[in-house]
């Protein structure tokens, strides 16, 4: 029928759409490519396919890889090996070096150190001996002084304070001494300073030391002064014929008197004063000899004195 033949002609239309869209497969290239044995006819046994071509390549760039790698592995743990023992030993030696440094360092530093202590030190230890002097003592030594100056630094001693010129300072035995001129009357009490100057850097030590005088009870010094060089033999009774004075360091009351071939013929009053006490004769004697005596109660003193006379 019409309509049938139709569907009929559609199919065929169809048919031959379906064919005229296959490619036309060119035989020849394929026998060129060794593919062609693969075709429907040959054995499927035989059959290879691109990717068995593949495998084989690809496990011989392997098994070469894997060589190549371990060899560089290898070469490159070696080197790395090697590096790593170097730098080890670097380090050792890094190490060895610096405790060597730090030791000579340390060495360095402590010497420098003692150095610096022992070109530093200076120092004085005042030992006083004696705090009182008896006045019109003989020379002796007061005080010493300990020194510790293992460098050798130079230095001047200096004495200072109201004094200090009867005081000496020896520097060979380091004693501070007194030159035995004191006197309790003038000066009680040394207030002294020795005082050490350093030459490497004017550092001044000041070392005090105080002394005292002791009194002792002095004699007192005995003077005379005749009122004129002649008396006439007509001198009244009462005339002053000379003046004694004997001061005493310590203030003392002295006590005067006479003594001698004539002293009867004279007074002496408290104060000192010499008078006639009773009338001369020049023609019984024409020289008097007295002597004054003074007394401070421990020590006395005496003067002889001539006394002249002229006739009227
Ligand atoms: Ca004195
Ligand atoms: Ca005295
Ligand atoms: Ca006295």
């Amino acid at each position: 029928m019409y309509t049938d033949t139709d569907t009929d002609t559609d199919t065929d239309v169809d048919t031959e759409s379906d064919t005229e869209a296959q490619p036309e497969v060119n035989e020849g290239a394929l026998d060129s490519t060794g593919i062609s044995d693969n075709s429907s006819d040959a054995d499927p046994e035989s059959l290879s396919v691109a990717d068995d071509y593949a495998g084989d390549i690809d496990i011989e760039i392997e098994t070469e890889s894997e060589e190549e790698t371990t060899e560089e592995i290898t070469e490159e743990t070696t080197e790395v090996a090697t590096e790593t023992s170097v730098e080890q030993t670097a380090t050792d030696t890094t190490e060895e070096i610096t405790e060597e440094v730090e030791e000579e360092t340390i060495k360095k530093a402590e010497e420098a150190t003692e150095e610096a202590i022992t070109n530093a030190t200076f120092e004085t230890v005042l030992t006083q001996e004696k705090a009182i002097i008896d006045e019109n003592s003989a020379a002796t030594r007061v005080a010493s002084v300990a020194l510790d100056n293992p460098s050798g630094i130079d230095y001047t001693v200096q004495i200072t304070g109201a004094g200090s010129n009867s005081f000496i300072y020896d520097k060979d035995s380091n004693e501070l001494r007194y030159n035995g001129s004191a006197d309790y009357e003038s000066q009680s009490r040394y207030e002294l300073v020795l005082v050490f100057t350093k030459d490497n850097n004017n550092e001044v030590i000041n070392m005090p030391i105080n002394i005292d005088v002791n009194d002792i009870d002095e004699a007192p010094s005995l003077t005379t002064t005749l009122a004129a060089a002649n008396f006439t033999e007509s001198s009244a009774v009462g005339t002053t014929i000379m003046t004694a004075s004997a001061p005493d360091p310590e203030g003392g009351t002295i006590t005067y008197s006479l003594s001698g071939t004539d002293a009867a013929k004279f007074t002496i009053d408290a104060d000192g004063t010499v008078k006639i006490a009773s009338l001369l004769d020049y023609e019984t004697k024409d020289n008097y000899s007295i002597t004054v005596n003074a007394s401070d109660g421990t020590h006395s003193l005496s003067t002889a004195i001539a006394v002249s006379l002229t006739s009227v």
